[in-house]
C-alpha cells in the first residue's frame, strides 16, 4: 500500500515536468518570416517578430537589391544580390530596426523585435 501511494505523486511530477517542457518549447519556438523585395519596395511595411526569429529577404525583382540596417538593435549589410537569391538575418535583440536598400533609397521597412 505504501509503495502505491508514492507512485501517483511521481507520475504527477513527471507529468508536470513534461508539461513544463512542452510549454517552454512552445514559448521558445523560433519562427522564420519572409520579406521580399518586389517592384522596388519591401512586401511588408512593418513586421513584428520575437527575439531569435529569422527573416529572409528574397529578391523578386529583375534587378539587384541590397538589404542593410544601421539600427543599433541589429546592424547588418547583406550586400547586393540578384533575382531569385535570398539572404537571412537572425534578430537576437529586442528593438526597432529600419531595413533599407542601398541601391534604392526609397525602399524602407521596419522590423519590431519583442
Ligand atoms: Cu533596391
Amino acid at each position: 500500500m505504501k509503495s502505491i501511494s508514492i507512485h501517483p505523486l511521481r507520475n504527477k511530477t513527471i507529468i508536470a515536468i513534461l508539461t513544463g517542457m512542452l510549454v517552454c518549447s512552445g514559448l521558445y519556438a523560433v519562427k522564420e518570416f519572409s520579406v521580399a523585395q518586389k517592384n522596388k519596395s519591401f512586401t511588408e511595411k512593418t513586421l513584428s517578430i520575437h527575439v531569435g526569429d529569422t527573416v529572409s529577404f528574397p529578391n523578386e525583382d529583375d534587378f539587384f537589391h541590397n538589404v542593410y540596417s544601421l539600427s543599433p538593435a541589429k546592424i547588418f549589410d547583406l550586400g547586393s544580390y540578384k533575382k531569385g537569391e535570398t539572404k537571412k538575418v537572425v534578430f537576437d535583440k529586442p528593438g526597432t530596426i529600419t531595413v533599407q536598400c542601398a541601391i534604392h533609397p526609397e525602399m524602407k521597412m521596419e522590423i519590431i523585435v519583442k
